[in-house]
């Protein structure tokens, strides 16, 4: 039986992939509420697919419970957040699951973590937590590091298609882990040491980033004298060895934004480009005011509640607002006493901020500059509606003539 801590975005869909593919599964999570829903088939948030998985894994056995298991083998996806002022991992949640996981697991058993940490967790937080309960490891507990890379919209194709890592201190035990997650993962496994498991998945968010900030950084080049950023791009793009990203209001999500500060909050001498891509991709939604202020000037708009952001979610088609650029924006305009900007997304049904729209036409009704921050597909359906705007647009979905652009 595995037992799988943490049923949010991560854990959840993995849980469920295991029972699919027939293994027994217990999914644990302190959140009562959430663990009464699962069992009823109610999912906490949208994801392509997932519906029909929860089903097809209640249909096989799984359950649901606040309670961990006694059994071998444990996977840990509960949240690590990092600490703002330092920028360090707080590894509070993975502790305390660990501790929880020891007060019941049988002796050999295998801890996974799958949560994303920064290099070196599992040798400063982690071995040392479970030496001080007076466990061997290696023997009582098997260590193990096996993050992620699926990307939300897409998760479940990508559980299933995506290569992934696992870092393990005994390569036997990283094969016979890797053996369970050939389960429902079709792609290649890497088994290797657990630093270098923690390493590649950070910087493979800091890659993205960086190459985002790169995109951002000729966008607001582009925008000072006038040239065509999304033009540019696809040129250089169509040489052999660029791929150049696009540009946006700014990176949202819980990894990207996240992940390159753990680099820097361990290597502040050491990351001179990590942090400046950083601070590129965090000046962004800094940038989208300037834009609209431009444009509020331009046709004489004083009023703030004449303007709509369109997209609440850090990104298209997902209902996710962790990190969100549009929150990031808000954050900024209420340390500026600008309240009263109208937002609405399609995928964000439950109340997140102030003047949230729950009805497109009521919005596009009340405002006179419409911002699209997210490219879902509902605006792309609905450009018709929107052309008698002023439409400042982020993300280049928009052919129509007299758009603003990034
Ligand atoms: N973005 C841009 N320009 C682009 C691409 C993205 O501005 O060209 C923005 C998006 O709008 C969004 C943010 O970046 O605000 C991040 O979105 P994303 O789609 O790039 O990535 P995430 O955060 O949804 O998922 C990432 C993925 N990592 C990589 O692609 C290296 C995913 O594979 C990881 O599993 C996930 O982080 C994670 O959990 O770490």
């Amino acid at each position: 039986m595995i037992n799988i801590i943490g049923l949010g975005y991560i854990g959840l869909p993995t849980a469920l992939m295991f029972a699919k593919s027939g293994e027994v599964v217990v999914g644990t999570d302190y959140n009562t509420d959430l663990v009464n829903s699962l069992e009823k088939g109610i999912l906490p948030f949208e994801e392509e697919g997932l519906e029909e998985l929860h089903q097809k894994a209640l249909n096989n056995g799984i359950t649901f419970s606040t309670e961990y298991q006694k059994t071998h083998t444990y996977i840990l996806a509960v949240p690590t957040p990092y600490i703002k002022e330092s920028k360090k991992l707080d590894p509070k949640y993975v502790i305390s699951a660990l501790n929880s996981v020891l007060d019941v697991c049988d002796k050999g058993a295998s801890v996974i973590i799958e949560s994303t940490v920064s290099p070196g967790t599992v040798d400063k937080y982690v071995r040392p937590e479970i030496e001080r309960r007076g466990y061997v490891i290696g023997e009582d507990i098997h260590l193990l590091h096996a993050p992620e890379r699926i990307i939300p919209g897409n998760m479940i194709y990508e559980l299933e298609h995506n290569s992934r890592t696992i870092g393990a201190d005994n390569i036997e035990i990283g094969e016979k882990i890797k053996g369970l997650y050939l389960n429902f993962c079709k792609a290649d496994i890497v088994v290797t040491d657990i630093r270098s498991a923690e390493m590649s998945k950070v910087v493979e968010n800091t890659f993205r980033d960086i190459n985002i900030a790169f995109a951002n950084e000729l966008a607001k080049i582009c925008q000072m004298d006038n040239m065509d950023v999304y033009e540019i791009i696809r040129i250089a793009n169509m040489h052999p060895r660029v791929n150049i990203m696009q540009p946006g209001p700014g990176v949202g999500g819980h990894c990207i934004s996240v992940d390159p500060w753990f680099l820097v909050g361990d290597y502040p001498d050491l990351t001179n480009l990590i942090l400046t891509a950083r601070k590129i991709n965090d000046s962004m939604p800094k940038h989208v005011l300037g834009r609209i202020r431009d444009i509020m000037r331009e046709h004489n708009i004083k009023d703030i509640s004449k303007v709509g952001l369109y997209g609440l979610a850090y990104k298209e088609d997902v209902d996710d607002t962790r990190e969100s650029p549009t929150l990031q924006l808000l954050e900024r305009m209420d340390e500026h006493l600008a309240f009263g900007v109208k937002v609405f997304d399609p995928h964000v049904k439950n109340s997140v901020v102030d003047y949230q729209s729950a009805n497109f036409e009521e919005f596009l009704n009340e405002i006179e500059i419409l911002v699209i921050m997210v490219g879902h597909n509902h605006i792309k359906e609905n450009l018709n509606l929107i052309k008698s705007k002023h439409v400042l647009d982020t993300k280049n979905i928009c052919t129509f003539e007299g758009v603003y652009k990034l």
